[in-house]
């Protein structure tokens, strides 16, 4: 990797590390409380540098203004079980004074016209550094398991056809779009009914590790 990009990115890094460790720590705690945790796994990364360069031109960032324009070089991502979980993580995230929030999008109650769905919550996180405090820009991506599944398929496919979906494919993309929101829709209508079994299930692993 070439020394200018070693050294832009290493913050992003850093952050990225950083938060997984946090929000991941969020989900420890909800388990060692024994309530059902809102957040199922996080996951984190730095956006490749091709893929930088290539949003770049799309958006026409100057590359010398990527700090301030380019919001997900460092991204995490947060999947809930349920919907209503969504709302429980964001308003964690209101509370936490270890970054300031910057913006949200709420892509779920306004969906993309690709049928994407998502909560995005841009923060602005101060990275200790040897040279002094470094505040960068990180976007938080907040979404259940099934809007997950459905942005992840579709991602791979935008890559293969570099976004220009054949007719078929783009009306099967909404198809399965339409099916994960039904899907969202009835495991929040038997939430309680699942929650209770996963609750009764950790009881008896528990008993089961005391043993
Ligand atoms: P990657 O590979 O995930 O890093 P824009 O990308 O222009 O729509 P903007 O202003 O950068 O939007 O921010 P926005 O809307 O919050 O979207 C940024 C990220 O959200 C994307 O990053 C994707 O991760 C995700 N996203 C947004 N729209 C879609 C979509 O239609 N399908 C899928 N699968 N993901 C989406 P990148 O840079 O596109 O890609």
């Amino acid at each position: 990797m070439e020394r200018h990009w070693e050294f832009f990115l290493a913050p992003y890094k850093q952050a990225v590390e950083e938060l997984k460790v946090k929000l991941k720590g969020m989900r420890a705690q909800f388990e060692m409380q024994g309530v059902h945790s809102p957040i199922e796994f996080v996951t984190g990364r730095v956006k490749p540098i091709a893929s930088i360069l290539d949003k770049a031109q799309k958006k026409n960032i100057p590359l010398d203004q990527l700090e301030e324009q380019m919001q997900d070089i460092a991204g995490l991502r947060m999947m809930c079980q349920f919907v209503d979980d969504i709302k429980t993580v964001v308003q964690l995230l209101r509370q936490r004074n270890d970054f300031t929030i910057v913006e949200e999008r709420d892509y779920i109650t306004q969906k993309k016209e690709s049928g994407y769905r998502s909560y995005h919550v841009v923060i602005r996180y101060p990275v200790q550094m040897i040279y002094g405090e470094k505040n960068i820009l990180v976007e938080i991506q907040i979404r259940t398991l099934a809007m997950n599944f459905w942005a992840t398929i579709e991602h791979s496919l935008n890559y293969k056809y570099s976004g220009k979906f054949p007719e078929d494919i783009r009306q099967r993309l909404q198809r399965a779009a339409e099916a994960a929101y039904l899907l969202d829709e009835e495991m929040s209508k038997i939430r309680f009914e699942i929650q209770e079994a996963q609750a009764a299930f950790s009881r008896k692993q528990d008993v089961k590790d005391d043993e």
